[in-house]
C-alpha cells in the first residue's frame, strides 16, 4: 500500500486545515476553529494506522467482533486521540505559537452524549480496550442528531432542552454516502413454496458514518459505524409545485426521525413505537453490513459462527435474534433450524439490570403491525425454547410471548451462545432471579464479566497530576497494563511518596474549586473532604438518602457549631429521565437543601452543598480526579455493577458504598479497611421486604426524624410547606429502596469517615491503596474476558505474519 503517512510536523498540519478545511486565517480564527482545524490534524495521523488495520483483518480473515448497542457515551473525542497518538506536547507548542491555549480548544468539544449513563459508557470503554488490544472490531450504534439532553436548573428544577452536538462540524467521522440498507417496517408477509416473503409498507435507508477508535499510541485502529435514517426519495417535488412544502418536506421528515434523537429514558422501559423502530433500524443495518462483508469472503453461512461474534449491549439489539434468521432463511435460503443454529452460534447477550421495570417487553400487537416477520419468527423461536424445555425436564416453562407481550431478555437469552452479567453478584443474582428458569435449562450458558473502565480516559486523561507520578514511579507500562498499579501498595508506606500523591489531589481538588467559582459563582475550600455522588438519578442509587444525611448533617452543626468538624463540601451530578416525577422531585429537594446550607452562616465553611447542572462525561473528568469520598449507596441487589465505583477508586478516591454490585469486588480488591462498607446485603434487603415499615425505621432515628419533619414543616421551603411532600409520602408509604432501614448505618459510617479524613496520614495511605489496587478494574480485563469466554477471539497485535 502507498505510504500515507502524514510526516509533516503537528504545526504545519493545523495551519492547513486552518486554511483548508476551516477557511480562516490565524488572525480571524476564534476557538472553535482552532479546535476544527486541530481535530483535523489529529484525524490525518488516524488514517494509516486504520487503513493499516483494517487491511490487518481483511488479509488474515480472522473472527470478528461486532458490538451492537444502542448507545455510545463517547464524551469529547479530540484530547482523548491527542493523548493516545502522543501528540499533547506538540499540539501545545503549535497552538501557543499562535497564543492560542490547548486546555481552552480541547475544552470547546462538545460532549458526543450517544448515550444515558452507565451502559452506554461502558460502551465506549469497550472500544477504546477492542482497540487497545488489537481485537478486530466494530461498533455499531445508531448516529442521534441530538444526544441526551443539556439539564438547566430553574429554581431547584430540572428543566430539559434539546442536546446540538453536531452543529458545528463533526470532525471525526467520515460520512459514507455509498454505505447505505434499506430497512423495511410493517407490510406484509406472504409464502411463496417454502420461503416467506415479507413486503414492508414503510422504507427508511440506513447511512453509515465511520468514527476510527484508536488504541493506544495507535498501534491498532477499530471503526465505529453509526447508522443515520435517511429517506428513500429525498423529496417529492408535485406538493412542492403545488406550494405545499410542509408535504414535500415529509418524506425526509418522517424518515430522519428515527435517527433524530436519544431515548433519555434509562429507568423504565415506555414501549414506544419509534423506539422499537429505532431498535430495529440500527440492528438490520448492522446485520446486512456484517454479512456482506462475510459473505465477500465466505461462501458458506455455516461458517458464520466461527468468523463472527455478535455481543448484544442489552436487550435493545435483541431483534438480531430473529432478524438474523430473517436473512438466513428468507434471503439466503435456509431452514428455519439451520438458521436458528447459526445465529445462536453467533450472538451473546449482556444483562445491564434485573429492575423489572426497566426489562424491555413489547406488545404482541405493535410488533406484529411494526415487523409482522419477525413476530411470526419469534414464535418460533418460542416453540423451539418449549421443545429445549421439555428436553431438559426441569419442570419449568419460561415463555418468550406471554400476557400479549415479547419479553426481550428471554428472546435475546434463548438467541445466544452466551449470557452475561456485570459483576460477580449481579450474574449470581440473575441466576436466582430474573434468569434462574432459563439457567435451568440451559445452566451452561450465563457467565460473568465484570465491567471495567479505561484507564487511558480515566487516568491518564483526566488525571494528568497522578499521570506524571505514576510515570515517574512505576514507568508508563501501567497506562495498558493497569495491573502494574500494583507496584504502588508499598509505597502506601512511604511517607514521602503519601505527600506527593496527595499532592496531586490536592491540585485537582484546586482545579474543582477553580471550576466551580468560574461556573457557577461559588467559593468553596480545597482543604475540605469532597464527597461525592455523580450519576443517573434513580430512587434506588439512593441520592436521597445522601441528601437527608446532608440535612441531618447541617442540623448537628447548627447544634454544636464549635465542635470539631471535619469540614465537608458533598457534590451531586446527575440527570433525571424527563418523565421520571420521583426522581426530579429528589432533585429539587438537594437543590433546596444546598440553597438552605451554603446560606447558612453558623454552618459557614464546615458544610457545603454543589449540585453543577448538566453532569456529562466532561464534568466527571474534572470530578473524579478531584474526589476524597465516593459514594456508591445503591439499595443492594439493584446496582448491576456500577463503573464511576471503579473510576473513583483508580484515581484515589476511597468508597463509602454497600454491598452491591462491583462494590463488592473492590472491597475486596482494596482490602476491607480501605473501604466504607454498611447497610443491608442483597439477601438481608430481600428477608427485609416481607413485613417492611418503614414507619419503625424512622421512629428508631431521631436523626431521620428530625429531617422528615424539617422537610414537612417547610424548613426546606419557605413558605410553601407541602413542595416536597410527593417525596416524603413515597418515602413514608412504601420506601421500597429502604432508605430509612439503611439510614443509621449510613449516618454511623459517614461519622467514621469524618474520623478518617481527620487523620490526613491514615487518609492518604488508604488513597494510595486504591489506587494501587484497582488495577483489575481496567476495561482491558473485561475485553480480555469476552474475548476467551464469550467470542472466543484473539489479538493481531504483534501477528505480522
Ligand atoms: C447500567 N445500566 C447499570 N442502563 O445500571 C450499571 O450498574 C452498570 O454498571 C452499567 O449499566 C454498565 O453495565 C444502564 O446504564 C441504561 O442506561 C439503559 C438505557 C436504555 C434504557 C434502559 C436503561
Amino acid at each position: 500500500m502507498k505510504d500515507l503517512k502524514n510526516t509533516g510536523s503537528l504545526a504545519g498540519a493545523i495551519e492547513f486545515h486552518l486554511a483548508h478545511s476551516v477557511g480562516k486565517t490565524p488572525d480571524a480564527a476564534s476557538i472553535t476553529d482552532w479546535r476544527l482545524a486541530l481535530s483535523r490534524a489529529v484525524r490525518d495521523k488516524l488514517v494509516t494506522p486504520w487503513f493499516d488495520a483494517t487491511h490487518r483483518t481483511y488479509a488474515k480473515d480472522r473472527k470478528r467482533v461486532y458490538y451492537l448497542s444502542m448507545e455510545f457515551l463517547l464524551g469529547r473525542i479530540l484530547e482523548d486521540a491527542v493523548n493516545n497518538l502522543g501528540l499533547e506536547e506538540e499540539a501545545k507548542e503549535a497552538l501557543a505559537a499562535y497564543g492560542v491555549n490547548f486546555a481552552e480548544v480541547v475544552n470547546d468539544e462538545p460532549d458526543a452524549a450517544l448515550g444515558n449513563g452507565g451502559l452506554g459508557r461502558l460502551a465506549a470503554c469497550f472500544l477504546d480496550s477492542l482497540s487497545c488490544l488489537g481485537i478486530p472490531a466494530y461498533g455499531y450504534g445508531i448516529r442521534y442528531a441530538h444526544g441526551l439532553f443539556h439539564q438547566s436548573f430553574e429554581d431547584g428544577r430540572q428543566v430539559e432542552m434539546a442536546e446540538d452536538w453536531l452543529r458545528h462540524q463533526h470532525n471525526w467521522e467520515f460520512e459514507r454516502s455509498e454505505c447505505t440498507y434499506d430497512i423495511g417496517f410493517g407490510g406484509q408477509v406472504t409464502e411463496t413454496g417454502s420461503r416467506a416473503q415479507w413486503t414492508p409498507s414503510d422504507v427508511v435507508m440506513a447511512q453509515a458514518y465511520d468514527t476510527p477508535v484508536p488504541g493506544w499510541q495507535a498501534s491498532w485502529t477499530n471503526t465505529l459505524r453509526l447508522w443515520s435514517a435517511k429517506p428513500k426519495k429525498i423529496f417529492d417535488l408535485d406538493p412542492f409545485n403545488r406550494g405545499d412544502y410542509m408535504q414535500a418536506a415529509a418524506p425526509e421528515v418522517l424518515a430522519e426521525t428515527i435517527s433524530r434523537v436519544l431515548y433519555p429514558d434509562d429507568s423504565t422501559e415506555i414501549g414506544k413505537e419509534l423506539r422499537l423502530k429505532q431498535e430495529f433500524f440500527f440492528t438490520s443495518a448492522s446485520l446486512q453490513d456484517l454479512m456482506r462483508r462475510f459473505l465477500a469472503h465466505n461462501g458458506d453461512l455455516r461458517a458464520l459462527p466461527s468468523k463472527v461474534a455478535i455481543q448484544m449491549n442489552d436487550t435493545h439489539p435483541a431483534i438480531a435474534g430473529p432478524e438474523l434468521i430473517r436473512q438466513l432463511t428468507d434471503i439466503h435460503g435456509l431452514s428455519f433450524e439451520d438458521a436458528f443454529d447459526i445465529a445462536q452460534g453467533t450472538l451473546n447477550y449482556t444483562n445491564h439490570t434485573l429492575l423489572p421495570e426497566a426489562l424491555e417487553a413489547w406488545d404482541v400487537g405493535l410488533m406484529t403491525k411494526v415487523l409482522p416477520r419477525h413476530m411470526q419468527l419469534i414464535e418460533r423461536i418460542d416453540d423451539r425454547l418449549s421443545r429445549d424445555v421439555k428436553k431438559s425436564e426441569t419442570g419449568v416453562a419460561p415463555r418468550i410471548v406471554d400476557n400479549g407481550s415479547v419479553n426481550m431478555g428471554t428472546l435475546a437469552f434463548t438467541c445466544a451462545r452466551r449470557v452475561n452479567g456485570v459483576s460477580a453478584l449481579h450474574t449470581d443474582l440473575m441466576k436466582q432471579t430474573v434468569f434462574s428458569d432459563l439457567h435451568a435449562v440451559y445452566p451452561d450458558r450465563i457467565l460473568n464479566q465484570t465491567n471495567g473502565v479505561t484507564p487511558r480516559r480515566w487516568v491518564h486523561g483526566c488525571n494528568p497530576g497522578l499521570r506524571t507520578l505514576l510515570n515517574e514511579t512505576i514507568g508508563t507500562g501501567w497506562v495498558n497494563d493497569l495491573e502494574q498499579l500494583e507496584q504502588l501498595t508499598p509505597l502506601a508506606d512511604d511517607a514521602a511518596f503519601r505527600i506527593r500523591f496527595m499532592a496531586v489531589k490536592q491540585e485537582n481538588k484546586q482545579r474543582l474549586v477553580d471550576w466551580v467559582a468560574e461556573t457557577m459563582g461559588v467559593q468553596i475550600s480545597p482543604d475540605a473532604m469532597f464527597d461525592i455522588q455523580i450519576k443517573r438519578i434513580h430512587e434506588y442509587k439512593r441520592q436521597l438518602m445522601n441528601a437527608l444525611e446532608t440535612a441531618a448533617l447541617a442540623n448537628a452543626i447548627r447544634r454544636a457549631p464549635d465542635e470539631d468538624w471535619t469540614p465537608r463540601v458533598k457534590f451531586f451530578g446527575g440527570k433525571a429521565a424527563p418523565a421520571y416525577l420521583d426522581a426530579k422531585n429528589i432533585i429539587w429537594l438537594i437543590n433546596d437543601i444546598a440553597k438552605s446550607v451554603n446560606e447558612d452562616p453558623v454552618i459557614g465553611d464546615r458544610l457545603k452543598v454543589i449540585y453543577p447542572p448538566n453532569y456529562n462525561v466532561s464534568m466527571a473528568e474534572i470530578l473524579i480526579p478531584a474526589a476524597d469520598l465516593s459514594e456508591q449507596i445503591s439499595t443492594a441487589g439493584k446496582e448491576a455493577s456500577g463503573t464511576g465505583n471503579m473510576k473513583f477508586a483508580l484515581n484515589g478516591a476511597v468508597t463509602i458504598g454497600t454491598l452491591d454490585g462491583a462494590n463488592v469486588e473492590i472491597r475486596d480488591h482494596v482490602g476491607e479497611d480501605n473501604i466504607y462498607i454498611f447497610g443491608m446485603t442483597a439477601d438481608q434487603v430481600q428477608a427485609a421486604r416481607d413485613g417492611y415499615v418503614t414507619q419503625a425505621h424512622i421512629d428508631r432515628s431521631p436523626v431521620l426524624k428530625e429531617v422528615i419533619e424539617q422537610i414537612q414543616t417547610g424548613f426546606y421551603s419557605p413558605g410553601e410547606p407541602n413542595r416536597h411532600r410527593p417525596v416524603l409520602e413515597k418515602l413514608l408509604r412504601d420506601d421500597y429502596f429502604m432508605v430509612a432501614a439503611d439510614f443509621d448505618a449510613y449516618w454511623d459510617a459517614q461519622r467514621q469517615v469524618d474520623q478518617g479524613f481527620a487523620d490526613r496520614d491514615a487518609w492518604a495511605r488508604m488513597a494510595v491503596l486504591n489506587t494501587a489496587r484497582s488495577g483489575w478494574f481496567s476495561s482491558d480485563r473485561t475485553i480480555k474476558g469476552y474475548a476467551r469466554d464469550v467470542w472466543g477471539v484473539e489479538s493481531l497485535l504483534g501477528d505480522t505474519t
